[in-house]
């Protein structure tokens, strides 16, 4: 018999505007840890976006390499993890031999040689999220095949001829077709050109249990093997607003299907969108929150400026990480277009701000750049 932890994206180091979610992330950790206490198990998976950036701060690396692994390696249980798209290989990288003295283990860059480890009765592939980049220099293969394709056939081919325990379980980061994603992932990695179609994947079927990462909600892959997303570890961003967390409590037996016991994540902070006017305006819901709040302003520009100056004081001003507003003073469009020209961009924002109520997001504003530079250079 096999007991393990499945844990999903922990994002250690998340900012949500001003916001660093430490504390969230540490207090999910606790609980996984309390787990860990009353049952005795032989290992715990991460499933990547273990980092939420690519240099994190003090804090979130010591809640990582200071209090988990500290704290899972006094109870002698080994921690398999593998990288995301959040995460920096070169950052792992320079911890992965201290790691694994801690009995963490780290696999950073998919690879088809160095990608199996056995504890006790399982072997456990790991497959650390596969850039559009990473998979021709992994997998050599026809270039006309698509990036889902090579991925499915390089999963195929190192299942196959992975060594076969009793148990084998594959941990991964990626995007499977038909999972039900939350937007906070990252829009750019969750569209159908990453999509991996785990029915594709045959020798998948040699599986006991496959612990994914990646989306951030829980759920289970209609597939033909015990496949799961236990989702991020807390109320990531407002795309995540009203969910619960949870991770996997997984018992391998022989002969038998996985059973998996889904665990809830207890919340220290909720995320909350209220959208208020002068009228409705009440301080007291929005301090009940238990944790952070988001607040749409609909009504008159004077009363958006008076709403405005209250949620930027006591005893909310903390609680309140984002403003949005309904109605904004008419930016002055007089001008000659030709004066303009060198600052279209900051028309553009004003533009997207009045339509859409938001900040210009730092994708579209580079995209923006992009397109006025081609159309600009057209000629040349
Ligand atoms: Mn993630």
């Amino acid at each position: 018999m096999i007991k393990f932890i499945h844990v999903g994206d922990i994002h250690a180091g998340k900012h949500l505007k001003h916001k660093l979610r430490n504390d969230d992330a540490e207090y999910a950790i606790s609980q996984i840890i309390d787990f860990a206490k009353k049952e005795p198990l032989d290992f715990i998976l991460l499933a990547g976006d273990i980092f939420d950036q690519y240099n994190p701060d003090t804090e979130a690396i010591k809640i990582i390499f200071d209090f988990m692994v500290r704290e899972l390696n006094a109870l002698n249980i080994p921690i398999v993890a593998i990288t995301g798209n959040h995460d920096s290989h070169a950052f792992f990288e320079g911890y992965k031999t201290l790691a694994k003295y801690a009995n963490m283990h780290l696999f950073i860059k998919p690879s088809s040689t160095d990608y199996t480890i056995t504890i006790k009765d399982a072997n456990i592939i790991c497959v650390p999220y596969i850039s559009p980049k990473i998979i021709v220099k992994v997998w050599e293969e026809s270039a006309t095949s698509d990036y889902a394709h090579k991925v499915q056939n390089f999963i195929n081919t190192i299942i196959s001829k992975a060594p076969k325990n009793k148990f084998n379980i594959m941990v991964s980061h990626m995007m499977a077709k038909g999972a039900i994603a939350t937007k906070s992932e990252r829009e750019a990695t969750i569209s159908d050109f990453y999509a991996i179609s785990l029915e594709n994947i045959l020798s998948l079927k040699e599986l006991d249990y496959v612990a994914l990462g990646h989306i951030h909600r829980y759920q289970k892959i209609n597939t033909s093997v015990e496949a799961y997303y236990t989702g991020s570890c807390y109320q990531i961003d407002f795309n995540e607003e009203g969910q619960e967390k949870y991770f996997n409590f997984v018992v391998l037996e022989e002969n038998s299907v996985a059973k998996v016991e889904k665990v809830k994540l207890d919340l220290k902070n909720q995320l909350k969108t209220l959208t208020v006017n002068a009228s409705n305006f009440n301080i007291k819901e929005i301090e009940d929150v238990k944790g952070y709040v988001r607040i749409i302003i609909e009504d008159s520009i004077d009363n958006t400026k008076n709403l405005e100056n209250m949620l930027k004081s006591e005893p909310i001003v903390n609680k309140v990480i984002d403003i949005r507003k309904s109605t904004y003073e008419k930016p002055n469009l007089e001008v000659d277009l030709h004066t303009i020209k060198d600052r279209l961009i900051d028309f553009y924002e004003e533009y997207y701000k009045a339509k859409y109520k938001e900040d210009l997001p730092e994708e579209i504003r580079k995209t923006f750049l992009e397109l006025q530079y081609e159309v600009e250079h057209q000629d040349t």
